[in-house]
């Protein structure tokens, strides 16, 4: 593998942990506003973004790169309300989206086969992970974030599946 893919791909794995990162510390700030559903929703996403990277984890390795495990930061604390932190979850996807659509455009470069095929299967992912998010947002904005609608939603979240191997 090209040394500049190499190095992409373990920023890319960086990028994928430290979602996951992100997301179980947004499950914290669900869990102490009494948000149990959100927070699971949270934990799953949690999950499913350290499958990602496992996934590329994996696929390093396999083509014989070095696996380097970049360090990851802090997640930031503190949100506004539940608007807010779903609006960031959308906000870093969207990131996440951009960051795919450039390692994609990178491995076509390289002429790298096998690696724009596991990142065809992101490509997909993203969509989907961008259109679940912003059916929430839309819905939080809707019903707003106070009394009885938003203890609803908090249990309609709570329903998320954990992320299966094929789904992530
Ligand atoms: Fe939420 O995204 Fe990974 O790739």
């Amino acid at each position: 593998m090209q040394q500049r893919l190499e190095t992409a791909l373990n920023e890319q794995i960086q990028a994928e942990f430290q979602s996951a990162y992100i997301y179980l510390a947004m499950s914290a700030w669900c869990a102490e506003r009494n948000l149990p559903g959100m927070a699971h929703w949270m934990r799953m996403q949690w999950q499913e973004e350290t499958m990602h990277a496992t996934k590329l984890f994996d696929f390093l390795l396999s083509r014989g790169a070095s696996a380097q495990l970049l360090p990851l930061t802090e997640p930031r604390r503190t949100y506004e309300s539940a608007i807010d932190l779903f609006e960031q979850v959308r906000h870093h996807e969207q990131y996440i989206t951009n960051r795919i659509n450039d390692l994609y455009d990178l491995a076509i470069e390289e002429r790298d086969r096998p690696l724009q095929i596991v990142l065809q299967w992101f490509i997909s992912e993203q969509v989907e992970e961008e259109a679940q998010v912003a059916e929430i947002v839309e819905r939080l904005r809707l019903v707003g974030t106070d009394g009885p609608s938003i203890y609803l939603l908090d249990r309609e979240l709570a329903q998320r599946a954990a992320p299966t191997a094929t789904e992530a």
